[in-house]
């Protein structure tokens, strides 16, 4: 029996257990008829809502949450960026750490809260499903606590969200069968609303009713299937405080971008006067991708930021500048200036100095080859993803049962730490030989307590990309990034090991490459993969295994 963490789970005291509370949530995941852009379909939903409901907590609270599935399709649900520390079991991804609720079952997830503070959230973690599964989880300060930055006199939850006028299902089920690409979605959405500039769409936009003088907090989730989005209100600033349930120094910019997968809290304060158009202002939203227009919805997504009282002057909100979809320096400048809360007395805890282990791994687009050439991928081969060339292949059984009941043959335990060929990754042409990849069930597993670095190595394969890699189980230190290709040697000289962002999800640029530290303190099965929901499904994704350790703490970052 390895996994002596289970017996420990249920009523153990994790943290500030003196004041945390559990709350009790029934999720009933059913089909319900939702109309966008005139058109109806049926698409799965938590409780009858899209997007589904928002949960709110303090600090080190517990959740349960059951979840019954009386839909037609199967379901899990994972709970992302709650560490969840030694209850892997209630994570959630399909196939790794639980096999999916099937119709007419249900399942009882125990959310472990414990340093997240902010937002964070919940989405299916199977098939397409999270599309349309998913909701915000708030996180506040435990009582007694305040926020380190001025409190709001109100608070938004933005999802960031995104919509096919066809079932999900047979997007998924084309683009598997064939071989190529996804069909691109019909609109991005804000709190579910394509907005104003899409058919059907303007009566329902979503509204938020400022008063002037006042500051509000944004809880902005990319929910968001295909692309990161940048976001930005007319007239208006951006004051970025928190990420991916962490604290942030405050940054202030005209725009921001969230990758799928993230989560941003930011000041918007109402500062303006009623302008001549009656004190509306648009929220907008477009894709960052490096793929022209023709491969994504160009069309904005908009939500409407209405003074109270209104000026009456009833007319058109003004529309914010946003970057154009191809600017990867916007992105990075966003991205990358935003820092960790910490200083001199609050130090990042749990970040290595040095590092025990250091995995190099390349995150690429590749191909498969396809019979006599009749998948719809480039030159009639089929499209897939890898991390390190291999392409994750899902198990029968899920890997975290496998593990602690030893049974073998469902996984190997072989995931390179280091590309298995050094190229230049992000050269402008790469040779056809080495856009194939394979197929495999291989995991990467680490000693308790060891202190690792991650690159996240983009390559130039097929196209290069920006993908948004996270990882369950755990936040880590952002040190570094870069263009082109990591150098292990003059790199590191540039790390931020002083105040770097405390992630569950991070970019890495298009043709760059990303790095990051952490302490395996939390022993589990832990799945890490790209937030791309087609690139995980081609296979961009493995698991991390950190085994057992000595001690029954864990030690976690505190603020
Ligand atoms: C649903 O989940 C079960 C395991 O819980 C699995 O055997 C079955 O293949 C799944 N169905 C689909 C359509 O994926
Ligand atoms: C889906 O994409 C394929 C090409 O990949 C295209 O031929 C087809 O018309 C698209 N279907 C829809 C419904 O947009
Ligand atoms: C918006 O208009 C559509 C018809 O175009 C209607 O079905 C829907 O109920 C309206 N929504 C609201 C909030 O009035
Ligand atoms: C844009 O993408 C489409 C579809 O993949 C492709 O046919 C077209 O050549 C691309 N255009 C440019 C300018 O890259
Ligand atoms: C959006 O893409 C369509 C093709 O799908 C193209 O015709 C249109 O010009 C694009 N619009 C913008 C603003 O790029
Ligand atoms: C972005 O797209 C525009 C218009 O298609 C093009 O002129 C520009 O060179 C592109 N920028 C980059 C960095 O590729
Ligand atoms: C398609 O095949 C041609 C000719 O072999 C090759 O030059 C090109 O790189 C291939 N493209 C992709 C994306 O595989
Ligand atoms: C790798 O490819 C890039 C882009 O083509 C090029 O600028 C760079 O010089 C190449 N690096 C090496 C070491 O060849
Ligand atoms: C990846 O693996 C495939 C199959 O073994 C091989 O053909 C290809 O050259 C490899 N590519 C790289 C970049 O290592
Ligand atoms: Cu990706």
């Amino acid at each position: 029996m390895k996994c002596f963490w289970l017996l420990l789970l249920h009523g153990l005291l994790f943290f500030d257990t003196v004041s945390s509370k559990t709350h009790r949530h029934v999720f009933v995941v059913e089909d319900a008829p939702y109309t966008r852009l005139c058109k109806t379909k049926s698409i799965l939903a938590v409780n009858g809502q899209f997007p589904g409901p928002t949960l709110y907590a303090r600090r080190g609270d517990t959740m349960k949450v059951k979840v019954h599935n009386r839909a037609k399709d199967n379901i899990t649900i994972h709970w992302h960026g709650v560490k969840q520390p030694r209850n892997p079991w209630s994570d959630g991804p399909e196939y790794i750490t639980q096999c999916p609720i099937q119709p007419g079952d249900s399942f009882t997830y125990a959310v472990v809260l414990s340093t997240e503070e902010g937002t964070v959230w919940w989405h299916a973690h199977n098939d397409f499903a999270r599309a349309t599964v998913h909701g915000t989880i708030v996180v506040y300060p435990p009582r007694g606590s305040r926020y380190p930055f001025p409190r709001p006199f109100k608070e938004f939850v933005i999802v960031l969200g995104e919509w096919w006028v066809e079932d999900v299902n047979v997007v998924l089920k084309r683009a598997v069968e064939s071989g190529g690409d996804f069909n691109k979605s019909d609109a991005y959405t804000i709190n579910g609303q394509p907005g104003d500039f899409f058919p059907c769409s303007s009566n329902e936009t979503f509204r938020l009713a400022v008063e002037r003088g006042k500051t509000y907090l944004l809880r902005v989730v990319n929910a968001a299937m295909s692309a990161g989005l940048f976001l930005s209100v007319a007239h208006h600033r951006l004051t970025v405080v928190g990420s991916d349930g962490a604290y942030t120094k405050p940054y202030t910019s005209d725009y921001a971008l969230v990758f799928p997968g993230e989560t941003m809290d930011m000041l918007l304060t109402a500062d303006q006067n009623p302008n001549p158009t009656g004190g509306l202002y648009y929220m907008a939203a477009r894709a960052f991708d490096f793929l022209n227009t023709s491969n994504i919805d160009n069309i904005t997504a908009t939500a409407v930021v209405a003074y109270l009282p209104g000026s009456g002057g009833g007319g058109r909100p003004l529309l914010p500048p946003l970057p154009y979809y191809n600017d990867s320096n916007a992105a990075t400048r966003f991205s990358f200036s935003l820092r960790g809360l910490w200083d001199k007395e609050r130090r990042p805890v749990g970040l290595p100095n040095m590092f025990d282990e250091r995995i190099v791994m390349t995150v690429s687009i590749n191909e498969l080859p396809c019979r006599h050439s009749s998948c719809a991928g480039p030159n009639g081969t089929r499209l897939a993803a890898s991390l390190n060339n291999i392409s994750f292949a899902n198990p029968s059984i899920n890997i975290l049962e496998a593990y602690c009941r030893c049974v073998r043959g469902d996984y190997g335990v072989n995931f390179p730490t280091m590309p298995p060929y050094y190229f230049n990754f992000t050269a402008d042409d790469q040779p056809q030989n080495l856009l194939w990849t394979r197929r495999a069930t291989e995991v990467k597993a680490v000693e308790y307590g060891r202190k690792l670095e991650v690159v996240f190595q983009g390559t130039s394969l097929v196209q290069g990309e920006s993908h948004p890699m996270h990882l369950h189980g755990y936040s880590f230190y952002v040190v570094g990034w870069g263009f082109g290709n990591f150098d292990k040697w003059r790199d590191p000289l540039g790390y931020n090991l002083k105040d770097p962002p405390f992630k569950n999800t991070v970019g890495v640029p298009r043709n760059g490459w990303v790095a990051i530290r952490f302490t395996a303190n939390n022993p589990g099965v832990w799945y890490l993969h790209c937030h791309l929901e087609r690139h995980l499904i081609w296979g961009m994704d493995t698991v991390l295994i950190v085994k057992d350790g000595p001690s029954p703490w864990v030690q976690f970052v505190s603020y």
